[in-house]
């Protein structure tokens, strides 16, 4: 529990507000039985480049086969997106695969990059607007699992959101359903939803693209320990913890953990956490569906599944989903 008197997690308003709910955030987690970090700490300016170059790797399958899903798809990924419709991405990072999409929407009025990086948002921005001048590009900075509010001159427009790279697979089944009646309201009335989701696989083929031999993901797993020591003191001796993913068959998931390689204490913003030998931190979860769970999840977020597509070898999907009811529940 988050000790009391403390300000909430949403949206920090300064940077001191930043590092004081990571403080709290990384009191809580190594405080709990199985100690944990929240993943989205992995995300800070070395670990995105890191996660970059995994995108890269031969065994991480899942960009390179949605950029190829979404390619040889498009023009049915696009619909009829006719005039007066809103882009809006979720999580919009680098935007690279919107670009796809753009390609292949060229009556798309505005589009409306989520991102939580000031600095993604704005490379995007210059990017794509020399690639498509018409466009009229209206970024947010913010969460998007937050309170998020469009503009209000785009209140009645048709909406199509954009939630690739299996984003969703950080979340539980049941965060994810949260999230997806929260899109579906966001995309009120009428919306649509393309979304990129990660398939259960072979053990192998998951372990291998979840711990490459070239220890990129170690790398960007350790890297989360490298942020602590950079914020509170150099608490943590890096070579005491070793990258691990685990298969949780029961959760269908893949699990990220940092494994204490001896018995040790750390002392850190004024507590001292113990780990045994073995002990391990738990710093990401990567879901992954079959194509029908997706669809039940989708359906018990009052979405209705349209189409799916996936590549031959069936590693990866992109779904269509559609609301017709009001998205106020
Ligand atoms: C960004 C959450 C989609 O789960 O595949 C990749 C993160 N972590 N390798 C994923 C990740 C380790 C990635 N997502």
């Amino acid at each position: 529990m988050r000790p009391a008197g403390r300000r909430t997690e949403s949206a920090p308003a300064s940077e001191a507000g930043e590092e004081e709910a990571f403080a709290v955030a990384v009191i809580d987690g190594l405080s709990a039985a199985q100690k944990t970090l929240p993943c989205r700490y992995l995300y800070d300016e070395r670990g995105s480049e890191l996660f970059e170059q995994i995108t890269a790797l031969p065994e991480y399958y899942p960009t390179r086969t949605e950029t190829a899903i979404l390619e040889a798809h498009v023009a049915e990924i696009a619909g009829d997106s006719g005039a007066g419709q809103v882009l809006v991405e979720f999580g919009s990072g680098s935007s690279r695969k919107t670009e796809i999409l753009l390609e292949a929407m060229p009556d798309i009025v505005a589009y409306i990059p989520i991102d939580v990086s000031d600095s993604a948002l704005d490379e995007a921005r210059c990017r794509l607007a020399a690639r498509f001048p018409e466009l009229d590009i209206r970024p947010i900075h913010g969460d998007f699992s937050g309170e998020v509010t469009l503009p209000a001159d785009l209140h009645f427009s048709r909406k199509i959101g954009f939630f690739p790279g299996s984003t969703i697979g950080n979340l539980d089944r049941g965060e994810a359903r949260g999230l997806l009646k929260s899109f579906r309201k966001i995309l009120s009335p009428h919306g649509r939803l393309i979304v990129g989701v990660d398939l259960l696989k072979s053990e192998e083929t998951l372990r291998l693209a979840y711990d490459d031999p070239t220890g990129v993901t170690a790398a960007f797993n350790l890297n989360i320990v490298t942020r602590i020591n950079q914020a509170f003191g150099q608490a943590f001796a890096l070579d005491a913890f070793r990258h691990e993913a685990r298969l949780n068959r029961q959760e269908g998931r893949i699990e990220m953990h940092l494994v204490s390689t001896r018995d040790q204490s750390v002392d850190l913003l004024g507590y001292r956490f113990t780990f045994r030998r073995g002990e391990t931190i738990h710093t990401e979860n990567s879901h992954k569906y079959t194509i029908d769970g997706f669809r039940t999840l989708a359906r018990s977020a009052g979405w209705l599944p349209e189409r799916a597509w996936t590549d031959a070898d069936g590693l990866f999907s992109v779904h269509e989903l559609t609301s017709v009811r009001p998205g106020a529940d």
